[in-house]
């Protein structure tokens, strides 16, 4: 052992003894450190007293100190970890647990006896609450049709826009009793993303997402106050604001024939502007099977969900969403492969998708359940799970069969559930070959949903498993979000010391507000597509830290609902363990 070593060893031991090694002007410099977040990579929101608390060192240092933000003073050294290079991220880190550490407070971590500090987080039971509120109430500032009065919006109030109330019949949408041309009315929904434009494949997974919350946490959103328009009626607010998208949603069901638009749109995107400069005309596009059956599966699951609920709104709702995921699945069945394609006029999202096998397989599994009809053998054959996204949707169906509690399903619960925790087990392995501790290990466009979707398989595996033994990995997928990524950004706009401020989202682009609609996840890293911005913008060419903070960024620096959705459970499932 070296002399600096033996220094460092008697500094820890006088740390831990009096928790206050160092000078008074290292106390001084540390009480004025600049945030290091280049060095030193914290979740920005903070640690529940009793998580397993991780940050991430890009420096060799040998040892890390914790310490109080008020007082300057260390209350807690250590030795970080063996230092690990990803060649996903092009950077090594070394981890710095503090654990054992866990009376509440603010601290920064500070390398051993110098000022290079990172940005200062709390250690509380309450870090994840307001965070989940705006994670949430980011769907309420989405929505369509619907003016954001001050007291509601705060410096984000905007005029209503998209009444959506005259929307026109696409050619490709055309039928008899309703020829191109025809006007329809479609209001509500949330906007998808940072476009004005409404899609019906994109939303299923969202709905879904957010219904799953409900169900599995159902206290926990009781007790959420979104203070929406809708906050005083008997509702729980949080199925309030899905019930402002779940209404849009039965809407663009063409009652005729049960068949499902695909998309309510314009026929291109406009530029940065409001929505109530943004007056082109609305068109319903082709109806599609992958559509029609997102649409049996969700109104399905809405059935299910609300068919028992206190409320008679929604228990009739519930009866309304049984009819129209009937005939919507009659539907399907006699178009089973109407892929979509985008027409020659038309060039907003596609949200295409050439497989349907996965589609169908949670529309089956969610009418089953719904109907309380046993599928016949070998349904989950062939099935696996994989991580949801808008065009991977047969890992729903799972969860919805593995959670669900009808003992005639009692087989396909077992499978279902077997197939979700030795896919949750193999996301955990992933995640220590990773030394930021995630499962992902390729990065698409919206590679943030992806880690949360990864997290909600693991909350989802904790319940089916009753265990705990997935929390310090669902907590790792967290902290990446919040913080402890390559990129040193918390990936959630008005959260965290760092974070998005030019994101594209129309309304946070045209509003004058310098800071963007608040609660938003970006969509992060990826080099999927790496000329979204011209001028060119700096780029990493490693895809774990490929992210820029600029409006033009699409690619990675969009918002969009199907991303949030798996961030409220994430949350909402560490916020509501306090309780
Ligand atoms: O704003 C659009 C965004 O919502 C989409 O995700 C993205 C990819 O389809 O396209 C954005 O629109 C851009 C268009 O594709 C190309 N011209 C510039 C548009 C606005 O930046
Ligand atoms: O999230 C979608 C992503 O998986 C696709 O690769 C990408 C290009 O097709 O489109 C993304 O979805 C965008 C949609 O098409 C339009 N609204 C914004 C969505 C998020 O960028």
């Amino acid at each position: 052992m070296n002399i600096r070593k033996i220094t460092l060893s008697l500094c820890i031991l006088t740390t831990l003894v009096t928790a206050g090694c160092g000078s008074k002007a290292l106390i001084k410099a540390r009480l004025e450190a600049p945030v290091n977040s280049e060095t030193i990579l914290v979740n920005q929101a903070g640690y529940l007293p009793d998580a397993t608390k991780v940050a991430l060192l890009r420096a060799d240092a040998d040892i890390f100190e914790l310490i109080d933000v008020t007082t300057g003073r260390n209350v807690y050294a250590a030795q970080p970890g063996e230092p690990q290079y990803w060649d996903l991220s092009g950077d090594t880190v070394r981890p710095a647990d503090f654990s054992a550490f866990s009376k509440p407070g603010t601290y920064r971590i500070c390398l051993e006896g110098t000022d290079v500090c990172s940005a200062p987080f709390r250690i509380g039971d309450d870090v994840y609450s307001e965070i989940t509120r705006g994670a949430v109430r980011s769907y309420f500032l989405n929505r369509s049709g619907i003016e954001i009065t001050e007291g509601f919006g705060g410096k984000w109030a905007r005029a209503a826009g998209h009444p959506d109330t005259a929307v026109i019949i696409h050619t490709s949408a055309a039928s008899a009793g309703r020829p191109a041309g025809t006007v329809i009315s479609s209001p509500g929904g949330w906007y998808d993303a940072g476009d004005y434009n409404k899609y019906i494949v994109n939303s299923s997974i969202t709905n879904y997402t957010l219904l799953l919350f409900y169900q599995m946490f159902p206290e926990y959103c009781r007790s959420l106050n979104l203070n929406i328009p809708e906050s005083n009626n008997d509702i729980p607010d949080l199925v309030d604001e899905l019930l402002w998208n779940l209404r849009w949603y039965l809407t663009m069901q063409d009652p005729a024939d049960g068949g499902v638009y695909h998309k309510l749109t314009n026929l291109f995107f406009c530029g940065f502007i409001m929505p109530d400069q943004a007056t082109d005309p609305r068109y319903v596009v082709m109806k599609s099977t992958a559509a029609t059956l997102d649409f049996a599966a969700v109104t399905a699951m809405a059935y299910r969900v609300f068919a028992n609920d206190p409320s008679e709104e929604l228990r009739t709702l519930a009866t309304t969403c049984l009819e129209a995921s009937d005939k919507a699945m009659k539907w399907a069945e006699a178009h089973p492969d109407i892929i979509y394609i985008q027409p020659a006029d038309v060039s907003t999202g596609a949200y295409g998708d050439g497989n349907l096998s996965d589609e169908l397989f949670w529309a089956k599994a969610e009418t089953s359940l719904a109907h309380g009809t046993v599928p016949g053998p070998g349904f989950i054959a062939g099935v696996s799970a994989v991580t949801p996204s808008w065009n991977q949707s047969a890992t729903l169906g799972l969860i919805s069969l593995a959670l669900n509690g009808d003992e005639s399903f009692a087989g396909l619960r077992d499978e279902a559930s077997r197939l979700l925790t030795s896919y949750a087990d193999e996301l955990v392995n992933n995640s220590l070959n990773c030394p930021y501790r995630i499962s992902l290990d390729s990065f698409a466009w919206g590679s943030t949903s992806d880690v949360a979707n990864q997290a909600m398989i693991k909350i989802v595996a904790m319940k089916l498993t009753d265990s705990v033994r997935y929390l310090p990995s669902v907590q790792a997928d967290l902290n990446w979000l919040l913080g402890t990524n390559p990129t040193g950004y918390c990936f959630v706009t008005g959260f965290g010391t760092l974070s998005p401020m030019h994101i594209h989202h129309r309304p946070s682009g045209a509003d004058g507000v310098p800071e963007p609609v608040p609660g938003f996840l970006v969509g992060g890293p990826n080099t999927v597509v790496m000329n979204d911005c011209q001028p060119p913008v700096e780029r990493s060419t490693f895809p774990a830290k490929s992210y820029s903070d600029a409006e033009c960024s699409y690619s990675t620096n969009e918002i969009a609902i199907n991303w949030n959705a798996p961030l409220v459970f994430l949350l909402g499932a560490m916020d509501s363990m306090r309780q």
